[in-house]
C-alpha cells in the first residue's frame, strides 16, 4: 500500500465536518480506530505486534539472523482538540511507508526493525504530555498516572479498560528492545521553509511545561454585587494572561493560556473558581524557571489585590532534550547534509532520548509552519521526500 493510499485511509478518522480538524482523543473511538488501523497494516506486513501495559505499541520486522538492539521508529496517532492530520499520524504512515521502501529494495535488517506507536503523546484527554513514553521510560510512576482523570472525571485505568485494553501501568519491557529511536514529524515552524530544504533533522528540544493555575474566589450575583464587593477569580486570571504575555515577550520564550475552566459557569454570576492551564516554552531551564516563578508572582500580587486566592500546581515538566549530536550529524550528512535544527515542540523522542535511549529526529517541511490546527499542512511531495529520508537513515542504522 503506497503513502497515499495510507494516508487516505487515515483522513476521515476522527475528522470534524464543521471545522476539518481532528478529535483523536486516546482511548476513545477515533483514536482507537487510528490504531486498530495501524494493527491491521502491521498484520498485512507480517509484523510481531508487542504491546505493553500503557496502550504503547511496537511492531517488529525481525528477519531471521538479525540480532541486537532494535532501530525503532514511529510516532503517536492521537490528537490536540480540533488538531491537525499530519502531527503523530505522519510519523506514524511514514514509518511503514519507509518498510515497504526497504523491502522493495531487497534490503534485510542485520537488527530487528520496529515501528513503534505512543499513547496520549499530546496529553490531549489527561493532561501529561507524552503520558505512553513517559510510563514507559519510568519517567511517571504508575502511582502518579492512577490519579489522573478526563475532563469527564474518567480515570485512565477506567478509560483503558473501557477501550478493550488490560492496563498494567510502568516501565515498559519494550524498552528493552528499542536499540535506537527516530521519530519523524511534520515541522512546527518555519526553519525549513526558510532554508528551502524538504527534510530536516532535530537537534534539541527546548524545555517546556504545563502548570495549572487554581484561582479561588467568591460565587455571587452578577447585578446586585457592587463591583468593590466582588471576589472574582477571572479578574486574576486575566491580569495573569497580561503578565505572562508580557513576561515572555521580553525573551524568546513562549507562554499561552489555552484551557479555561469556570466555575460554576453562569453567564450571571461571579465565578468561585478558575483553573487554566498555563504552558510555557524557553531557550533554557533557567529561563523557563523564571518565567514560570515571575508569572506566578505576578498572580499572587493580583490576588492580593483582587481578594482572591492562587495556586499554581507543575503538571507536567519537560527538560531540554539535546539529541545525540554525533547521531544527528551522521544523519543529516547521510541525507545530504541536510539541515539540523531546533524545536520549542515537545516529543515521545524527547523522553526517550532523557531516558538514555540514542535517538532522532526527522522534521519534514511544513509550507505555513502552523500546527496544532486544522489548517496544518505539508505537501505530499516533501512527505514522500520524508519516507525515503526516514527509509534511508533506517537502512543505514540497520544495515
Ligand atoms: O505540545 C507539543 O509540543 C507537542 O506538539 N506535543
Ligand atoms: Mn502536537
Ligand atoms: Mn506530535
Amino acid at each position: 500500500m503506497t503513502f497515499e493510499a495510507m494516508w487516505r485511509d487515515l483522513v476521515p478518522v476522527g475528522r470534524s465536518a464543521r471545522t476539518g480538524g481532528y478529535a483523536r482523543l486516546p482511548f476513545a473511538a477515533a483514536e482507537r480506530e487510528c490504531h486498530a488501523w495501524f494493527l491491521e497494516q502491521c498484520r498485512a506486513r507480517g509484523l510481531e505486534v508487542e504491546g505493553d501495559g500503557n496502550g504503547n505499541v511496537v511492531a517488529w520486522w525481525r528477519p531471521e539472523g538479525s540480532r541486537g538492539g532494535g532501530v525503532v521508529t514511529g510516532s503517536h496517532l492521537d490528537s490536540v482538540p480540533d488538531g491537525g492530520a499530519y502531527d503523530g499520524p505522519l510519523g506514524v504512515v511514514s514509518a511503514l511507508a519507509a518498510l515497504d521502501v526497504l523491502r522493495d529494495r531487497g534490503f534485510v535488517p542485520t537488527r530487528p526493525l520496529g515501528v513503534a506507536v505512543f499513547v496520549e503523546e499530546e496529553g490531549s484527554r489527561f493532561g501529561i504530555a507524552c503520558l505512553g513514553s513517559r510510563l514507559a521510560t519510568g519517567t511517571l510512576s504508575a502511582t502518579q498516572a492512577q490519579e489522573l482523570r478526563d475532563r469527564d472525571g474518567t480515570a485512565l485505568l477506567d478509560a483503558m479498560a473501557a477501550a478493550g485494553l488490560e492496563p498494567s501501568l510502568g516501565p515498559s519491557a519494550l524498552l528493552d528492545g528499542i536499540g535506537c529511536f527516530v521519530e519523524l514529524h511534520v515541522e512546527q515552524g518555519r526553519d525549513l521553509v526558510h532554508r528551502g530544504a524538504a527534510v530536516g533533522v532535530a537537534s534539541a528540544i527546548r524545555p517546556h511545561g504545563r502548570y495549572r493555575f487554581d484561582f479561588a474566589g467568591e460565587a455571587n450575583h452578577a447585578g446586585t454585587t457592587s463591583m468593590a464587593d466582588r471576589r472574582d477569580p477571572m479578574l486574576t486570571y486575566a491580569a495573569t494572561v497580561l503578565a505572562a504575555r508580557e513576561q515572555a515577550g521580553r525573551t524568546e520564550a513562549r507562554a499561552t493560556f489555552g484551557r479555561l475552566d469556570v466555575h460554576p459557569g453562569g453567564t450571571n454570576a461571579v465565578p468561585s473558581r478558575v483553573t487554566a492551564w498555563l504552558d510555557a516554552r524557553a531557550g533554557s531551564e533557567e529561563e523557563l524557571r523564571a518565567l514560570v516563578g515571575e508569572v506566578e508572582r505576578r498572580a499572587t500580587g493580583h490576588a492580593a489585590v483582587d481578594g482572591t486566592a492562587v495556586t499554581v500546581t507543575a503538571e507536567s515538566v519537560s527538560p531540554e532534550v539535546r539529541f545525540d549530536g554525533e547521531l544527528a550529524a551522521r544523519i543529516a550528512e547521510g541525507l545530504g547534509g541536510v539541515p539540523v535544527v531546533p524545536t520549542m515542540a515537545g516529543h515521545d523522542a524527547g523522553v526517550l532520548s532523557a531516558a538514555g535511549v540514542p535517538t532522532a529526529m526527522l522534521f519534514v517541511r511544513n509550507p505555513t509552519g502552523v500546527s496544532h490546527s486544522p489548517a496544518e499542512h505539508a505537501e505530499v511531495e516533501d512527505c514522500l521526500a520524508g519516507v525515503t529520508a526516514l527509509a534511508d537513515t533506517l537502512g543505514r542504522l540497520a544495515g
